[in-house]
This record gives C-alpha cells, sequence and structure tokens, in this order.
C-alpha cells in the first residue's frame, strides 16, 4: 500500500514548537480506516530527508504567511523529485482562498474546510484513480481550468476520537510538558468583521460534549503526563453549562494542572463568583481575550459586541479571583483617528495600573485576513489588494505595517514602533514570570535560556523609556529585538 505523507511547514529547528493538531486530526480517520500515514513536522525535522518515492500523495497544511513560504518550499522539492506525486494543500489559507492556490504549478488538489471526511473520501478515489469531481469541499485543476465542488458539512466532532500522537517524533517537542495543546469546539458566533474564525470555520459554534472532552483530556494526560494544555477553540466560552461541566468534572478528577482558552472580555461580567471560583479552581490560571481596541467607536466599527467599561470590569474581576489575563489589542483599523489611537495606548496602561501582572500580548499592527467582512470593505472602499500568487503570500507578514495601506507611509512607522515596544514588554514580562525550568524547556537549553535571559535584559530601558515617553520615531533597536526573536520563534 502506498504511503500518505502529511506534511505541517515551517522554519527547521525553531526552539517553540507546539503540537501540529491540523495533520493530527486529518491523519486520524486515515489511520483509522488501514492507510499508512506518515506526519512530516517541518519545524522539528528536515522534510528534505523524508523519502517521498512511495508517496500516493503529499498533502500540506497551511496558514497564511510564512507557512505558505515554507508549504512551497517542499511542493517544489517533492515536485523536482517526482512530478507525478499528487500534493494536496489543505487548512485556513487554502480554504479561505482556494483559486489562489490551485493556480500555482505545486498544487493539484486543495482541501476546503475540515480535512478529515473529504480526504478520506478522495485517498479512497486516487488510491483506485477514479474521478473525486462528486466529492464535496474540493478545488482542483482539470484541462487548465479550476472546478469547485460545493462545500463539504461539518463534520461531528464528538466523533474524532483520541488524536494519533504517536505519528509524531512526541520526543522531538521541547515543551510539550508545558505546552499540551487541544481542540473542544470549532467556530464561533459573533460577528467581529476583522475575524477570520467564519470565513474558516463557519458562525455556527460546534462542541464536544463535557464527556468527551474529559475522556480525551484524560487520555492526554496519562499519557504524557502534561503540566498544562491550550485549549486552542476560537472561543472555549460559549456554551456556560458545557464550561461548568468541565470545570466540575477536571476538579472531581484532581489532574492539578493548569488550563489555557480563549474567552470574549464581555462574557466575564456576567458570570457570578460561583462561576468565577469554579473557572479558577479547575486550573484556568490565565484566560486570553481580545479587548481590541480604547475606542468604543472602533469597537463597535469591527462589531466586536464589546464596550471599554466592560474589558475594564473584566481585568478587575480577573484580578479579584487571581486570574491572569492575556489580552490582545489592536491599532491600525481604517478609519482610526488618532485620538482613537491614543485610546487604545491608554486602555494599555490603564490595564497595567489596574493590574499590574495581567499580559498584554501585543498591540497588534491589524492585519486584514481573506475571507473577513473587514477585508472586503478594503478591497471595495480602500482599493485594498491581498497578494496574487502562492510565492507572494509566502513573503506576507502578520502585523507588518506593510499591510496599513490606508494610513500614511510616515504614520506607518509609529505603528511598528508601538507593535514592537509592547510585543518586547510582553516577552520580557514572560520571562519574568516563568521559572529557569520553564524557560529552559522552551529554549531548549540552559545556554539559550540564560541568552534569552540577558539579551531580553539588554533592551529592556529602551523599550520602557521609548513607551512611558511615547517615543515612536526610528525604532532601530526594537527592529533588531524583534528579529533575533522571531528568528527564535519562528514566526513572521
Ligand atoms: C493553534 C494555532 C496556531 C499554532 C499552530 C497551528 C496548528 N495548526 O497547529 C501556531 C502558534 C503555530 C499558530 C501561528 C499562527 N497563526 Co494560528 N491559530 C491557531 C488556532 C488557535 C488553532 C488552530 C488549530 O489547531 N485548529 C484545529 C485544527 C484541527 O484545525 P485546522 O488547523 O483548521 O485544520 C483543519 C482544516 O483546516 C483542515 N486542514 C488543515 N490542514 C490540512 C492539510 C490537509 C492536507 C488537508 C486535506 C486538510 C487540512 O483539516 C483540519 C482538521 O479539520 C487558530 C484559531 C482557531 N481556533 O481555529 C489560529 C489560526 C489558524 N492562526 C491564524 C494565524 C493568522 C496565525 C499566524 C499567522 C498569526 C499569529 N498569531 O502569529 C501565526 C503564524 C502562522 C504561520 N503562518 O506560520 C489564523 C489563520 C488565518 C489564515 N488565513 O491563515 C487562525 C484561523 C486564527 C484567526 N482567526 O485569525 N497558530
Ligand atoms: S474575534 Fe473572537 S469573538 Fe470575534 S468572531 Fe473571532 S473568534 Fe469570535
Amino acid at each position: 500500500m502506498k504511503k500518505i505523507i502529511l506534511v505541517f511547514p515551517g522554519p527547521y529547528d525553531v526552539s517553540d514548537v507546539n503540537i501540529p493538531l491540523s495533520i493530527l486530526h486529518v491523519a486520524k480517520p486515515l489511520l483509522d480506516n488501514g492507510y499508512n500515514v506518515q506526519l512530516v513536522d517541518s519545524r522539528i525535522e528536515d522534510f528534505r530527508q523524508v523519502e517521498y518515492k512511495n508517496a500516493l500523495y503529499v498533502g500540506i497544511s497551511s496558514m497564511s504567511g510564512i507557512q505558505v513560504y515554507h508549504g512551497l518550499e517542499t511542493a517544489k522539492f517533492i515536485r523536482d523529485q517526482n512530478p507525478k506525486i499528487k500534493l494536496i494543500w489543505g487548512g485556513p489559507h487554502p480554504t479561505t482562498i482556494p483559486d489562489d492556490v490551485i493556480s500555482s504549478f505545486y498544487a493539484d488538489i486543495v482541501v476546503r474546510g475540515e480535512g478529515e471526511k473529504t480526504l478520506l473520501k478522495l485517498t479512497k478515489r486516487l488510491e483506485k484513480d477514479e474521478p473525486f469531481n462528486d466529492i464535496s469541499g474540493l478545488t482542483f485543476k482539470k484541462e487548465g481550468k479550476i472546478f469547485s465542488t460545493p462545500d463539504s458539512k461539518s463534520i461531528d466532532l464528538n466523533g474524532v476520537g483520541n488524536l494519533p500522537y504517536h505519528l509524531l517524533k512526541m520526543d522531538r517537542y521541547p515543551n510539550i510538558i508545558d505546552k499540551f495543546e487541544y481542540i473542544s469546539s470549532k467556530g464561533c458566533p459573533h460577528p467581529c468583521t476583522f475575524c477570520s474564525d467564519a470565513a474558516n470555520c463557519g458562525r455556527e459554534w460546534r462542541a464536544k460534549s463535557s464527556e468527551t472532552v474529559i475522556s480525551e483530556l484524560g487520555h492526554i494526560i496519562s499519557t504524557y503526563e502534561p503540566k498544562r494544555i491550550t485549549i486552542q477553540d476560537a472561543n472555549f466560552f460559549v456554551s456556560r453549562k458545557r464550561v461548568e461541566e468541565i470545570c466540575r468534572a477536571v476538579i472531581k478528577k484532581d489532574w492539578n494542572i493548569d488550563f489555557y482558552a480563549f474567552i470574549r472580555s464581555d462574557y466575564v461580567p456576567r458570570y457570578s463568583d460561583e462561576m468565577m471560583v469554579l473557572i479558577r479552581k479547575s486550573g484556568f490560571k490565565e484566560l486570553a481575550f481580545g479587548a481590541e481596541s480604547g475606542s468604543n467607536r472602533l469597537l463597535e466599527y469591527i462589531k466586536k459586541q464589546q464596550k471599554t467599561d466592560k474589558i475594564i470590569t473584566t481585568v478587575k474581576m480577573f484580578k479579584k479571583f487571581d486570574i491572569k489575563p492575556v489580552i490582545s489589542l489592536m491599532i491600525g483599523l481604517p478609519t482610526e483617528t488618532n485620538k482613537e489611537l491614543n485610546q487604545t495606548l491608554d486602555l494599555y496602561d490603564q490595564i497595567m495600573e489596574i493590574f499590574p501582572e495581567a499580559m498584554v500580548n501585543g498591540i497588534f499592527i491589524f492585519t486584514p485576513f481573506p475571507g473577513s467582512e473587514l477585508a472586503r470593505i478594503l478591497i471595495d472602499e480602500y482599493n485594498y489588494r491581498f497578494p496574487g500568487t502562492l510565492e507572494e503570500w509566502g513573503q506576507w507578514k502578520w502585523s507588518s505595517p506593510k499591510n496599513i495601506t490606508w494610513v500614511e507611509k510616515e504614520a506607518r512607522e509609529r505603528y511598528e514602533a508601538i507593535y514592537l515596544i509592547i510585543r518586547f514588554l510582553f516577552v520580557y514580562k514572560l520571562l519574568q514570570s516563568w521559572s529557569f525550568w520553564q524557560l529552559k524547556v522552551r529554549c531548549g537549553s540552559t545556554a539559550i535560556a540564560l541568552i534569552a535571559l540577558l539579551f531580553n535584559k539588554f533592551f529592556y530601558p529602551f523599550a520602557k523609556t521609548r513607551w512611558v515617553n511615547r517615543l515612536f520615531k526610528y525604532p532601530f533597536e526594537m527592529r533588531l529585538w524583534y528579529l533575533a526573536y522571531s528568528r527564535f520563534k519562528g514566526v513572521n
């Protein structure tokens, strides 16, 4: 039987690597149906050393940006070796702009949406060399033309089952003890216009039952003994009932591990004290949410359905119940005025004043995402253009001042400086909050951990002075810091 190879592209040998959930999910039904599946995580192994010769196809998972770049690298390498091997692309990037991806010489089929069922059906056809144009969720080329079948139906998340972690080289993930990843739901019912989640997963929120979640977490905990699990759902807290059930069950199990998930700030003020105690007691020492902006007008403009006073209430409640918030903010939105930009910077200071231990992981530069409502507005009203080819998408950067083309060129440097300073202050604070053991686990060695500490200490006075005095001109040293940081993290 021919081998199926699924690749999670990325820069080789980076230190901070998470488990590639996408290819694990796609691999599961293939494995259950007796296929020979090999997973390649290019961040921890050299994809050039893999034997592709007998592959039925190679599947490439991709988000927009640097992953497209590395996915293309892989695709080119395989095509050069054997042009007959089919290259199948899947993931958020091909799902949102399938036509751009399939137009590339390095893509034969695009699987849109969830890959589990679609890829299994496709595999059965490819194995017998049969046509596949009646399978939903596909975009492909035939005689120079692009064809797309209707969207596939959502899968039943309760039927996913324990993932085949053993297909990964688990011992090569330096930080899984501290950073295991899990998905308990998909989609989000909120209408935020900047977010690409709906284009990828739909507005319908689908979730595993609390029983399934507890059973799957139990499997992970007994097999890999993580100290902390990140629940990577877009919005874990949509169903209060399910959250309560999960928290109660976790407390009963007495697993004594930390959990981390995403919440919305407007949910928190509606929770009772008992609910907050329950959440904290079950291990959510930290929760993340997007505050987005310090301007109520902009919050309304992006349909975030939250107001700044609620953000402040949430921060206060988190302080009261000893839950550390991890907050993200955003600048550079279309129509943003100088006053509104400053309101966002002031919100940062206000948060820190209320809860000095709070983490603002970034004042990010707004990045239009394909498939989002705001991106459509930008294209129609601001003449905004996305990259056209896979090669161009590979160069596209998230939170880059180059994306906000509607902002005056001179002002973009200011946005960049704000982003870099806050990103630095976040990383600095994170390093201070970790034990040396945690740092070592994430860095891979004592030497790298020490270098990371010293390196960040050196830049602290620069960042602090700039922020306090709002000095945003010529952020050369911050660019230097970010260059080193992004190399280390493998992000762009
Ligand atoms: C975990 C995560 C990460 C992880 C790793 C991702 C992973 N796949 O393991 C890390 C930290 C590396 C990461 C980084 C980034 N991320 Co991220 N991330 C997520 C997050 C929170 C969960 C993704 C996940 O694991 N989902 C669960 C799996 C099962 O779903 P999935 O990945 O979509 O895969 C399914 C389908 O897409 C498809 N599929 C996927 N791959 C393949 C391959 C084949 C061959 C087939 C057939 C099908 C298929 O089938 C899968 C199973 O159903 C999502 C938000 C969310 N909650 O969805 C954002 C999200 C995917 N990230 C996003 C972005 C933008 C980024 C960043 C660019 C920005 C940043 N925050 O720094 C970076 C850099 C990424 C890069 N370009 O390298 C966007 C993607 C938008 C886009 N157009 O690409 C999302 C959707 C967040 C958002 N709403 O904006 N991310
Ligand atoms: S930004 Fe968050 S709350 Fe808004 S739609 Fe996206 S996932 Fe949902």
